[in-house]
């Protein structure tokens, strides 16, 4: 097929064929055909490992296989044959390499041996593990304080690991955790716990088997957690009604074919998902939420007076402010009409027990957790807590994201979590609150911050600003990686640099004690055992929780923690967990061995409310606007998302199906309304430049703008590419998350053959760099 550009609308239903056939391809691509079949078959299963793409639960119920397209191109891009080598370090300067696109970098393989940067020559060169723990651990006592030390975690790292990583942190002296979680779900850890007294979903899978009605905000199932569509496409042949409220009418919410049902396939059948769509202007779902519940107040017999009595406070307060909300801001700002509204709300009154799930569409906003807080209002006026079929669900993203949180990873860790590392290491944990990632570019920005380590992840591709970023991650006296793959982190380096390979997943992991187990936490709270069954890449690769307890070593000499212990057999790491959080992992190894884990208790799914109150709470919040106003004539709001082709920074390729995109990332999507309003054209190139009062110019030009039905006043193109056009200082307060979402941006057609901006500095992946 041509490598040249195309788009067009997308007809066919999402899933289907097109699905099984990006699977070959990519298998095919990373000529992982022969075992990747055998190993896609040990995925999800109880003796097998866990998928590192999504936080989706793996059911009960035994099929044959349990995985998806995505999970399948994880797997791939994990398990290729490629190999980056000392060769290919010799022969490429990192200058040279920060000129690759970050599809390229991803290209070159798989990691097999530790690297340290020379920069007298510019190049990555061998190193010893010894000579790196050393170096690493020297360079970190050397600081004159912990808190010049950013420790980064992406949500792949195991239970396991995450547990001693913030064990080894602590001990060192900062809770400096900044987590890809501050970026993601955070808005959901942060805000919940006000609502309801705790920070998670409170469904489980069995749920939506029960549910008789299921709404889906600001998330994009088909792409980011494709065997969730399993539940839905259930739910629809039982007429459930499905509620999907999104700018962007993504195919997999209009019709979807299950590519493991054979008759659907067969006869090119699908299933209708979204029952009600509502075409959601960005940063409209305060609005709608609010909506809902004035039709509902209308009605006082669709509310579930027993449970508000009985567990709930604060409903006077709520009613009151919704009361005051008026039908004519709700419209404005939400984009829809007073007469959709109705009909959900009807839905929802209807339902005696509704699931409501939600993405980053919710989370990426100033005022993310407060919509989360909305979210949890509209489900206590029914009682949707605490009984069959009803819930909120966020739908996490990183396979355990979850997990690292409630092990440890915390800038803002609880007193009684102190204590109890305290007692039963002995060390005394530092008690200040630490960085989250805005903190942490802050700080490398102002200079206080000297040395940064990625457990895993892209954090400097990921977060905002990324100019500005790199610049200030250049000069921090040290960067270390562990990680699997290249990726743009590694060319944005400290003064010194380590690149440290590790076991991913899919592989085994031998020890002195035999092969290792990990375990890790999904979406819906349970916690499963995960093994590989692959050879690992390379023989000189360390498992993540081996770098730690070496790193951990080589920089607290006189450690009171038995690294060597824990590594030579995990089971003790998982005897220390249960000790340091009893309430949630008594017996932890014992209750991993159940073929699908355990559940964590979760309070709220009981009706017990650990709030002050002991009950749960309707929270006010005045106005429906989800970010500060911004007045400018024209501005638009710009929502940075996924293509179904990529897994956060790692690109598979530059197609987005769905949306009919191919071979190319730079591109915006908006409406021919807005167009014409702008005198903008349909395949003209255009410059994107971000409306702030902060002096900084922060602009990407030559991207394509393609005609899609958004709403009027909302556009949408790719993360990470839009990255530089996000501002630092644009993120929800409560729980610090950049406002990814929803960036104030005017669209100018670009002209100039002088494209000053982020095309410059060579790391997007547009049309131009296809490989
Ligand atoms: N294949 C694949 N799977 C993934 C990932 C991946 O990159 N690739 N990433 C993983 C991670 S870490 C995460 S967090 C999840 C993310 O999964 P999602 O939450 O689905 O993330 P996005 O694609 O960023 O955005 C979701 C949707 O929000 C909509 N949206 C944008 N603005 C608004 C708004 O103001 N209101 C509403 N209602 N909707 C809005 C967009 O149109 C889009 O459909 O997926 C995980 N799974
Ligand atoms: N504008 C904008 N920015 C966003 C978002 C957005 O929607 N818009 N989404 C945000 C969200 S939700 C998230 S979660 C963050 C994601 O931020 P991160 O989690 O930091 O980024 P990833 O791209 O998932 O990290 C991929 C890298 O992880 C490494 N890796 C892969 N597997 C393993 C492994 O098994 N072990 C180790 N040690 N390393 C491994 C590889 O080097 C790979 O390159 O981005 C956030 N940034
Ligand atoms: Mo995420």
């Amino acid at each position: 097929m041509s490598d040249q550009p195309s788009y067009k609308t997308y007809m066919h239903p999402a899933g289907g064929w097109g699905a099984l056939g990006a699977t070959a391809k990519i298998l095919r691509e990373q000529s992982v055909i022969a075992r990747g079949t055998t190993t896609l078959l040990a995925m999800n299963k109880p003796d097998g490992f866990k998928c590192s793409s999504c936080a989706w639960p793996t059911p009960d119920r035994v099929k044959t296989f349990e995985f998806c397209e995505n999970g399948a191109k994880a797997l791939a891009v994990e398990t290729t044959r490629k190999r980056v080598t000392r060769e290919f370090f010799a022969s490429t300067t990192v200058s040279e390499m920060a000129l690759q696109s970050d599809y390229w970098l991803e290209e070159q393989g798989r990691l097999t041996e530790p690297m340290r940067y020379d920069a007298a020559t510019d190049h990555y060169v061998p190193c010893s593990w010894d000579a790196a723990f050393a170096d690493i651990g020297a360079e970190l006592r050397a600081l004159d304080n912990p808190d010049q030390a950013e420790f980064y975690t992406s949500g792949r790292t195991s239970n396991e690991a995450a547990f001693l990583y913030s064990v080894f942190i602590r001990e060192f002296g900062t809770n400096n955790f900044p987590d890809c979680s501050n970026m993601c779900h955070e808005p959901t850890s942060r805000g919940l716990p006000h609502s309801i007294g705790i920070g998670k979903g409170t469904v489980v899978i069995s749920d939506f088997a029960r549910a008789e009605a299921i709404f889906i905000i600001g998330q994009n199932p088909g792409t980011n957690s494709p065997r969730m569509m399993t539940e839905l496409v259930a739910a629809r042949h039982r007429n459930v009604p499905i509620v999907a409220i999104n700018p962007m009418p993504e195919q997999a919410l209009i019709k979807f074919t299950e590519p493991q049902n054979a008759v659907q396939m067969a006869t090119f059948g699908s299933t209708a998902i979204a029952s009600e769509f509502c075409h959601v202007r960005i940063g409209g779902d305060m609005a709608v939420l609010k909506g809902i519940m004035k039709v509902l107040l209308e009605t006082p017999d669709a509310l579930d007076q027993g449970f508000i009595e009985q567990h709930t406070q604060g409903f006077e307060a709520l009613a009151a402010d919704i009361e005051a909300t008026g039908w004519s801001e709700i419209e404005a700002v939400s984009g829809l009409g007073q007469a959709q509204i109705r009909r959900v709300a009807a839905i929802y009154a209807r339902s005696k027990a509704t699931i409501i799930c939600f993405g980053m569409g919710i989370t990426q906003h100033q005022q993310g957790s407060r919509a989360v807080q909305q979210i949890a209002n509209l489900l206590l006026l029914k009682g949707n807590f605490g009984k069959p079929g009803a819930g909120i669900c966020p739908v996490r993203g990183h396979s355990n994201v979850q997990g690292d949180r409630t092990v440890g990873i915390d800038e803002k860790p609880t007193a009684e979590y102190l204590d109890n590392l305290k007692a039963k290491y002995g060390f005394e944990p530092p008690r200040d609150h630490g960085h989250h990632v805005v903190d942490t570019v802050r700080a490398m920005i102002a200079g206080t911050a000297k040395v940064f380590i990625g457990m895993g992840g892209n954090f400097i591709h990921a977060i905002p600003d990324t100019p500005i970023a790199y610049e200030a991650m250049s000069r921090l006296r040290m960067t270390v990686a562990v990680t699997t793959k290249l990726n743009r982190g590694h060319v944005i380096h400290g003064r010194k640099a380590y690149i440290l390979p590790c076991i991913a997943r899919s592989e085994y992991d031998v020890q002195k004690t035999g092969r290792q187990s990990i375990s890790i936490e999904d979406a819906m709270s349970n916690v499963m055992a995960s093994k590989g069954i692959l050879e690992p890449a390379g023989p000189d690769l360390l498992s993540e929780i081996d770098i730690v307890c070496r790193m951990a070593r080589a920089t607290i000499p006189r450690s009171v923690v038995p690294w060597e212990q824990y590594v030579a057999d995990y089971s003790l790491i998982r005897d220390a967990i249960a000790e340091v959080y009893p309430k949630l992992f008594a017996n932890y190894n014992e209750r991993l061995k159940q073929p699908h884990g355990f559940h964590l208790y979760n309070g709220a799914r009981e009706r017990v409310w650990r709030t002050p109150s002991g009950r749960a709470n309707f929270l006010v919040f005045e106005g429906v606007a989800m970010n500060n106003p911004i007045t400018e004539p024209g501005m638009m709001r710009l929502a940075t998302v996924r293509s179904h082709d990529q897994f956060n920074t790692t690109i598979y390729s530059y197609n987005d199906r769905y949306r009919g995109v191919r071979n190319d990332r730079m591109v915006v999507f908006m409406s021919e309304g807005d167009m014409r309003e702008r005198g903008l054209s349909p395949m003209s190139k255009v410059r994107v430049e971000t409306i702030t009062g902060d002096g900084i110019v922060r602009s990407v030009g030559n991207l394509t703008l393609l005609t899609y039905p958004l709403p009027s006043g909302s556009i949408a193109a790719y993360y990470p590419e839009l990255n530089p056009l996000l501002p630092l200082e644009h993120f929800d307060q409560l729980s610090g998350t950049p406002a990814a979402k929803s960036i104030p941006v005017r669209v100018v057609a670009d002209t100039g053959p002088d494209r000053a901006g982020f095309e410059r500095t060579g790391t997007q992946t547009g049309a131009a760099q296809v490989a």
